[in-house]
């Protein structure tokens, strides 16, 4: 059932030219029988009174509706979910119909729109309609418009939406928006905005702290490690796939704890959109960076005449790594300073559970011995020549850590799993190293393991720098755009597919 729902999703999120959900919702109003076509203008043209082009959501499925009686009625289901992060790596998370964030719902302004919600969660839950100007009795405030909606039991929202822009829908339980309960909800505007763009893409932005070996992200916790874009996170985003010369759209909606700076390289956009919708060309700013704040969405647009993979990510640094953390240890510098000693280290940290939770036996947190460690986890359970996961104990270590971890992976024709990063032998001398030598995250070459259609013809090793919140605007030229997109349309995978790779954990 999961491969069934995996290949769907990404039928319907990715295909091109399979939308079931987005043809449709162009159908009712605009009496079109073929639907949104794939379109080959290069973003100049304007002829007034197109359709819009359907919203593409990577990794994330439309959500379909049914027509009654002229209402386009969905039908959402708020349950538990396992999310795949990233291959090796999937959490326990509640979002809506089997993912987090939940399925886009795409519709027309002007629609009646009925949507049946199901809470399939053990406690209860209201569902919010993010800046719908919609009848207070359906804006699903709980204890103010509503009662919750408990276990088991449904409640049934209508209105009808005369807005357009990038909304979303949200659970408005402030816990539960931190376990995933959140969707993408597209109020088409009549006729395309002008300039028309040929790709639009939307982008959910969300966060989660998750102990290693823990599943269920601590909501409690304020320290994310985990970034996601649309329920993934870097190398496993799905790269947005656009013809050089076309006009582009990206919708970027962010609910979480932090706001989030998403950043295009090699292009310039201009900001056309808010939570509120179109803006007045006469306001839209320019820029390669737009900060997107908690509760707000922000609509860019930009003319891809650039070629090439630009990589689009927030960048906050610490939103650009995988499973980092400073409070559950085993981190590069945990042992570090530790098990420098006799290559001539001054941060010995590496302490017990004690001293990770602020108790020293001896000396102060801020003291010159473990001041540098100081938030970066201190040593839970660390010993000075424990190998660890994703550390180094030095680079001697390092150097026969990677050995062994060469030697279980596979080498493919283009460098399979190894490294392409070096360290100066006299790395451990200077002070402040390791910043990103060395697997912080992964930091490892998993092209392999990433593999898909939309990965094809990437430069070899390119997964090494990719996480958390990270992915690709390729802007490919037409040749190359055709072959990525034909390879889509058959779900061929990318450089030729190969068993899943062996992970190594170490000793
Ligand atoms: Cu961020």
């Amino acid at each position: 059932m999961n491969n069934r729902r995996t290949f769907l999703q990404r039928v319907m999120a990715l295909g091109v030219g399979v939308f079931a959900g987005s043809r449709a919702f162009a159908e009712q109003s605009h009496g079109s029988s073929s639907g949104p076509k794939e379109s080959k203008r290069n973003g100049k043209q304007s002829g007034p009174q197109k359709e819009p082009v359907p919203v593409r959501t990577p990794d994330i499925a439309d959500l379909p509706f049914r027509l009654e009686n002229g209402v386009k009625e969905f039908h959402l289901v708020a349950e538990p979910v396992k999310q795949e992060l990233l291959p090796g790596r999937t959490l326990d998370l509640w979002g809506f119909n089997g993912s987090a964030p939940g399925p886009t719902i795409q519709v027309n302004q002007g629609d009646r729109v009925r949507v049946i919600v199901d809470n399939h969660l053990p406690e209860a839950f209201s569902m919010h309609w993010h800046g719908f100007e919609i009848p207070h009795a359906m804006d699903g405030g709980p204890g103010v418009s509503q009662d919750p909606i408990n276990p088991g039991q449904r409640f049934i929202y209508e209105f009808t939406l005369h807005q357009e822009g990038t909304y979303f829908y949200h659970s408005h339980m402030a816990m539960q928006e931190m376990m995933g309960m959140l969707g993408a909800f597209i109020l088409h505007p009549r006729y395309a905005w002008q300039p028309q763009v040929d790709k639009d893409f939307v982008i959910l932005l969300q966060e989660y702290a998750a102990l290693p070996n823990n599943n269920i992200p601590n909501s409690m916790n304020m320290e994310f490690n985990w970034l996601t874009f649309n329920g993934k996170v870097g190398p496993a985003t799905t790269p947005l796939i656009v013809r050089l010369g076309e006009r582009v759209r990206l919708r970027l909606i962010n609910l979480g704890m932090d706001h989030h700076p998403i950043h295009l390289h090699g292009n310039t956009f201009a900001v056309t959109g808010t939570e509120a919708g179109r803006q007045p060309e006469a306001i839209w700013g320019t820029g390669n960076t737009v900060l997107v704040g908690v509760a707000q969405a922000r609509d860019v647009e930009f003319v891809a005449n650039n070629p090439g993979d630009w990589m689009l990510h927030c960048h906050l640094p610490h939103h650009m790594m995988n499973a980092m953390s400073s409070v559950v240890g085993r981190m590069t510098r945990t042992a570090m300073g530790a098990s420098m000693g006799a290559s001539g280290g001054t941060m010995p940290a590496g302490a017990g559970m004690e001293e990770g939770m602020g108790m020293l036996r001896q000396g102060n947190a801020a003291s010159e011995e473990n001041g540098p460690s100081l938030g970066r986890g201190m040593g839970i359970g660390a010993t000075n020549d424990e190998r660890t996961t994703n550390g180094p104990l030095n680079t001697a270590k390092a150097h026969e850590m990677m050995g062994e971890a060469m030697q279980g992976m596979q080498h493919g024709e283009h460098g399979g799993m190894q490294m392409s990063q070096e360290i100066s032998p006299d790395a451990n001398r200077v002070p402040g190293f390791p910043q990103d030598a060395y697997m912080e995250g992964s930091m490892m070459n998993m092209d392999e393991a990433v593999t898909k259609p939309e990965t094809y013809g990437m430069r070899p090793g390119w997964s090494q720098f990719m996480q958390g919140m990270m992915t690709f605007v390729r802007v490919l030229p037409p040749e190359k755009y055709d072959e990525v997109v034909s390879r889509i349309q058959q779900q061929k995978p990318g450089d030729k597919p190969k068993p899943p790779v062996e992970h190594h954990h170490g000793a």
